[in-house]
């Protein structure tokens, strides 16, 4: 009894001091893996604070540089570099930071010091920062007559996970540059270090390929797009031309601005379903003589791509260009939803089928995605595919992103894949998030409130220690059918995303709702003055 007495008084003493400031939680997302200890003073920023880099390296001067574009335009201090400071946040590379993109923060008042092994270490300490300081350090104007403080605090901080990740589906509605950097500066401010961006699908084609022109002149445009949900009966369509792609050179400035936020890009190009726009555009690589147009509704296509020579040089050309572009190791190549029926019906099909001494078109599908995956692998690279990719046997060295459920990934684990866990009952940021779905803008279905994202575990609890070092981490999925608008997709995305952050980066064993409700409510204040359009059921009422 003692005992219990003895460690229920560490554990509110140090729920009270070390998670707490007086009695406010800090607002801090995703939730840091160790406060070590916290004080009462303060460091405060003025116009003798500097940067005083101890280190050379260009890569942490450029991090720096991100900082200071957040605290000067609201301070207006000005605040630059200097070899010695009165008030000083010392910079340095330390090889006693274990984690690659760990850190740690101390901040007294006299001084801040950042500790870090690596550029990403550096960028997340500053994100942690920012999130100590007064939310009107967001503002891009000047604020009068805020001090501007940061609690005395020291903090050790590492991911939990190596893979932390949203998708943005920029296929069935098109979003512009500027559009999608926004997204990676909401993502970079959560410590997310993956965007999947879905380039690809039966309602469009956004990224140019030099060899294939028609692929975004013709894929990339559809006639006119569903007006109302897919399943409410007639159709009706709202006759307005759709579409657009980003250029190679638009898309390389993308990489280079996610990279600089250590945020990789993960392209998508789908196959061999959900093709349609690839087809409208070269109709020769389906097994069907036929033309198709790119699609303005929703759903599972039937239209895939024929599983020729003359189709896999095709996709190689195009995949070629696409590793150009995007200089990650992880290349999505899709494979979700692929119908059977026009394999089925083509003689063509039937025969590869005999002479390869398959059973099934699974293994037919596997067997596809084996040779794109082999292929990105002969050129340093790493395939993704959903989760129906194994459906017919293993593809060596491919990553396996679990959309359908959590199985998917617990069996390629158990097969000694890499996986992703995106469980659609937990990740996906396109289904409704509050219960009352007639008072909600409309969706594609589904219920997914921010208490189901924010107690998603991605470790399977049927899998052995050695598979779960399988799991790379998790990724939220925003698809795009219902939403046209990117204040839209800021409503779909937050807060749900900041959940998803915290699922991803914050240990397990430190997860608790009700804590996370009281920093996301005031941390929601940072979110009103970057004035994004985040969904307010949390904070009761709308
Ligand atoms: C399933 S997730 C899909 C997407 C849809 C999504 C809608 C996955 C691999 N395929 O094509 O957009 O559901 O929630």
């Amino acid at each position: 009894m003692k005992l219990k007495i003895f460690f229920l008084s560490i554990y509110f003493a140090s729920c009270s001091s070390l998670f707490k400031v007086s009695t406010q939680p800090l607002p801090l997302v995703p939730l840091p893996s160790e406060i070590v200890s916290t004080g009462a003073g303060a460091f405060v920023l003025t116009s003798a604070t500097k940067i005083v880099l101890r280190t050379n390296s260009d890569e942490i001067r450029k991090t720096c540089d991100l900082f200071l574009e957040v605290i000067n335009p609201s301070t207006g201090l000005n605040i630059d570099y200097a070899a010695t400071s009165s008030s000083p946040i010392y910079v340095e590379l330390s090889s006693s930071i274990a984690h690659l993109e760990g850190y740690n923060l101390k901040v007294t008042p006299q001084s801040v010091t950042i500790q870090a092994q690596t550029a990403a270490g550096v960028f997340y300490a500053f994100q942690t920062l920012r999130q100590l300081l007064p939310p009107e350090i967001e503002s891009r104007s000047v604020v009068a007559g805020v001090a501007w403080r940061i609690p005395e605090i020291e903090i050790n901080d590492e991911p939990r996970f190596s893979y932390r990740g949203l998708l943005l589906d920029v296929a069935r509605h098109f979003f512009s540059i500027n559009e999608i950097k926004r997204y990676i500066d909401l993502m970079a401010l959560h410590k997310f270090n993956h965007l999947q961006l879905h380039l690809t699908d039966d309602q469009g084609w956004r990224i140019e390929i030099k060899r294939y022109p028609r692929l975004h002149t013709v894929g990339g445009w559809r006639r006119e797009t569903l007006i109302g949900h897919l399943d409410d009966l007639p159709h009706q369509f709202d006759g307005v031309r759709h579409g657009g792609y980003y250029t190679q050179e638009e898309l390389k400035d993308i990489v280079r601005y996610a990279a600089d936020r250590h945020i990789t890009i993960v392209p998508e190009i789908n196959m061999p379903g959900h093709s349609t726009a690839m087809l409208a555009a070269y109709p020769e690589f389906s097994c069907l003589d036929t033309t198709f147009t790119t699609a303005g509704y929703w759903g599972i296509l039937p239209n895939v791509l024929c599983p020729r020579e003359d189709t896999f040089e095709f996709l190689e050309n195009i995949l070629k260009e696409v590793m150009d572009i995007f200089p990650g190791q992880l290349i999505h190549i899709g494979g979700d939803e692929c119908p059977r029926e026009q394999w089925e019906r083509s003689e063509f099909c039937h025969d590869l089928k005999r002479r390869l001494g398959l059973d099934n078109f699974d293994q037919l599908q596997t067997w596809f995605m084996r040779r794109i995956s082999d292929f990105l692998q002969s050129h340093g690279r790493r395939a993704i595919g959903w989760d129906e990719v194994i459906d017919g046997g293993s593809v060596d060295g491919a990553v396996i992103m679990s959309w359908r459920g959590e199985q998917g990934g617990i069996l390629a684990a158990q097969k000694g894949h890499d996986v992703i866990m995106t469980p659609h009952r937990f990740c996906y940021l396109d289904y409704y998030q509050w219960h009352l779905r007639n008072t909600e803008p409309l969706s594609i279905g589904g219920f997914l409130p921010l208490s189901m994202v924010y107690m998603y575990d991605p470790i399977p609890a049927e899998l052995t220690e050695e598979q779960r070092k399988h799991v790379l981490g998790a990724q939220g999925n925003l698809w795009t059918e219902y939403i046209n608008n990117f204040r839209h997709i800021e409503y779909m995305a937050y807060p749900r995303a900041c959940a998803m952050a915290e699922v991803t980066w914050s240990p397990a064993g430190q997860k608790a709702y009700d804590q996370f409700l009281l920093r996301m409510r005031e941390y929601s204040k940072r979110l009103d003055i970057m004035n994004v359009n985040f969904a307010r059921h949390f904070l009761g009422g709308r």
